[in-house]
């Protein structure tokens, strides 16, 4: 079909900016006519995943699964984008494992938890501080950042349109598009 297939994995912060960008990205390949597909909290955490909390174990099983089915995606041609805290490390290197040389493209959102807890859209930091919410990512649940991503998007410093024009040329240095 004219395209190679990957995984674009974001991780970062709640509130990073993940899925804005993982959106952007998803709507301008899918403009251009490429095979694409986004895994989210919307279409896994409330369907395959609906079992899963927040626990250490349960976010590594949600990242597990989500990993797999990227893979079947990448499989079946795509490029899929994922936007998922994946807080773990050793969790995300076990999904790069998976895939071919040069098919796993980490996109870390970098962005400092003061601007998270700023922009805190679903009020869930104000939870997380007033202790309504338990083991949250950044409060009282680790965030690992990656050492070796392929990509870097500093979201409070870049606007949306920059950061998916820095994940294209990605692409096309890869020659996946
Ligand atoms: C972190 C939580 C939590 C806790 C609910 N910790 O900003 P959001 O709302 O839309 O994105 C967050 C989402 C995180 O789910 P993931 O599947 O990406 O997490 S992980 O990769 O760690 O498995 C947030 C909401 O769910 N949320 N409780 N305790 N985020």
């Amino acid at each position: 079909n004219g395209h190679g297939s990957c995984v674009l994995w974001f991780t970062g912060l709640s509130g990073s900016g993940k899925s804005t960008i993982a959106n952007a990205v998803s709507s301008k390949l899918f403009q251009q006519g490429i095979n694409e597909y986004v895994l989210d909290g919307d279409n896994i955490r409330h369907g395959l995943n609906q079992d899963l909390g927040f626990s250490d174990d349960d976010r590594t099983e949600n990242i597990r699964r989500i990993g797999e089915v990227a893979k079947l995606f990448v499989d079946s041609g795509k490029i899929v984008t994922t936007a998922f805290i994946s807080p773990f490390r050793t969790d995300r290197d076990h999904i790069r494992s998976l895939f071919e040389e040069g098919e796993f493209i980490e996109v870390f959102v970098e962005c400092p938890i003061e601007t998270c807890e700023v922009r805190d859209p679903k009020q869930l930091y104000a939870k997380a501080r007033r202790g309504e919410i338990k083991d949250f990512t950044g409060i009282d649940s680790p965030y690992e950042r990656p050492q070796h991503p392929e990509i870097i998007i500093q979201s409070h410093l870049l606007s949306v349109d920059e950061a998916v024009q820095k994940i294209f040329s990605k692409l096309r240095e890869r020659f996946i598009i």
